[in-house]
């Protein structure tokens, strides 16, 4: 087959993109073009703390829109974002903004949902890690609040767009996977656990694998977007980290992977899950990945530590240049702190040099003093966190680690890179930067026959589409 080009939606917690992706498997070639970029900025509403999705899908068609000038030959349309968000519907109306993950209101959901099925074996159904915020808990809340009895279906954020543009209800895999309602040895819903929790397995929407078509674009959205008629949005890993790890070039038999954006995900592919006792106490997950691959992995907080850290320092409109402040922190020279990333009184928007220090000071040690030590603190924090995250996943696992992938945003971090190496004694392959559009874009270059073959073939074809930096572990 010849060659095509794709376009692949990407939303991220703090922006999202629309990139034309061109591949041609045959000549081995892979291209991107970055048509848009647009800031998600969350909204505090009286409900508490909700994503602009309405703003979102605006900022999207008229990327989409862009895109299709920028290549009257776009095949197809497929889209991710963060996982375990999802909006309500009632017939084609959307009940509200969703709620932002971020928001404060999980904590009555964990004890509400633990009550009736205990974390042990919940983890044995579905394979998650802990994670407060996992939409099993989110929709204890919302079937307390009421508003689930007014809705009749359900759709995870990038089903939601897929809806949008084509009037299709269906449920990706790999995200459904996050929501913590599907059985991780089935792959499909837990009709069980759902009733037992009081939710109505009606909401559901049917499961499509990545690959698959999820419908045509609806006439009003061809003519808006000036996309020709029949183009299709296709099923990718909707969940941002598995189309990342589509993109991750590595051989699976001897590597750890980092997707590290807002979030850093640690941990190994797999064929089988590991629900063992260790698994579940170290907090190791088991995510859905493309062609039925697990992902076992864990969440670090991520490059949330350092971005929200700024926030904080510019609310009063100052402007902080990124690259300046990590080659301050690159240069600091007295010892900084190495506090626990994963704590979670980081997770929640607002102070978080203030949380941090506090945590320094909760232990009796000396917090960082300014910006540039607050940076490096948190890198290394970070890096400390990921060597762990990857040891674990090794040993969890049975996979002998010989090399770590960091993609996404954090591979352009030359020293949070070092670090990592430095603190794992691994050597570090950083890229490709943008491994979420690239796994999005490839799984529908697939499904239209530009490219051929298993994850590993699409994986050679990013490997020398885009060389990766090598990192050597230095001791220190
Ligand atoms: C990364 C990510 C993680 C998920 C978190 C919240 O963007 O998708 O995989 O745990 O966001 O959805």
């Amino acid at each position: 087959p010849g060659g095509g080009t794709v376009a692949a939606v990407d939303l991220g917690a703090t922006s999202g993109r629309v990139i034309l992706g061109r591949v041609d498997g045959r000549a081995g070639t892979l291209e991107l073009d970055h048509v848009a970029r647009f800031p998600n900025d969350p909204v505090r509403l009286a409900s508490g703390l909700h994503w602009d999705f309405t703003g979102l899908y605006r900022d999207v068609t008229r990327g989409l829109a862009d895109a299709f000038r920028r290549d009257p030959a776009v095949a197809s349309i497929g889209v991710d974002s963060w996982a375990v968000d999802y909006g309500l519907l009632r017939g084609d109306r959307l009940l509200g903004e969703p709620f932002h993950y971020r928001d404060e209101r999980n904590e009555r959901g964990v004890e509400a949902v633990h009550r009736v099925v205990p974390f042990k074996s919940l983890y044995r159904r579905n394979g998650l890690q802990f994670l407060p915020f996992n939409t099993i808990y989110q929709l204890a809340v919302e079937r307390d609040g009421g508003c689930l009895d007014l809705a009749d279906s359900l759709l995870l954020v990038p089903d939601l767009v897929g809806f949008q543009l084509t009037g299709a209800r269906v449920s990706e895999r790999t995200n459904a996977s996050t929501t913590g309602l599907v059985g991780v040895e089935s792959g499909e819903w837990d009709d069980e656990l759902i009733e037992r929790l009081g939710l109505a397995a009606s909401v559901f929407a049917p499961l499509v694998d990545p690959g698959e078509s999820i419908g045509g674009l609806r006439p009003r959205v061809a003519a808006d977007l000036g996309a020709p008629a029949g183009i299709e949005v296709v099923a990718v890993g909707s969940h941002d980290t598995a189309s990342a790890v589509v993109a991750v070039p590595m051989r699976a038999e001897s590597a750890a992977y980092i997707s590290c954006g807002t979030w850093g995900l640690v941990g190994v592919e797999l064929e089988r899950p590991v629900t063992t006792d260790a698994a579940r106490l170290a907090n190791f997950t088991n995510e859905g990945g493309v062609d039925g691959r697990v992902r076992f992995l864990h969440n670090v907080m991520g490059l949330w530590l350092l971005s929200e850290s700024v926030r904080w320092w510019e609310r009063d409109g100052e402007r902080i240049d990124l690259p300046e402040l990590l080659a301050a922190a690159a240069s600091v020279t007295a010892p900084v702190p190495v506090f626990d990333a994963n704590d979670s009184s980081f997770l929640a928007p607002g102070d978080l040099p203030g949380r941090i220090t506090e945590w320094c000071l909760d232990r009796g040690i000396a917090a960082p003093q300014g910006r540039a030590e607050f940076a490096r603190s948190i890198i290394e924090s970070l890096a400390e966190a990921f060597a762990g995250a990857v040891r674990d996943a090794s040993i969890l696992s049975g996979v002998d680690v010989e090399t770590i992938h960091i993609v996404g945003g954090g591979a352009l971090n030359g020293l949070l890179c070092q670090r990592t190496a430095d603190r794992a004694g691994l050597p570090v392959l950083a890229g490709p930067v943008e491994a979420t559009a690239i796994g999005n874009v490839l799984v529908q270059a697939r499904a239209q026959g530009f490219a051929g073959g298993d994850l590993e073939s699409l994986r050679a074809l990013v490997a020398s589409a885009f060389a990766p930096t090598r990192y050597e572990p230095s001791a220190s």
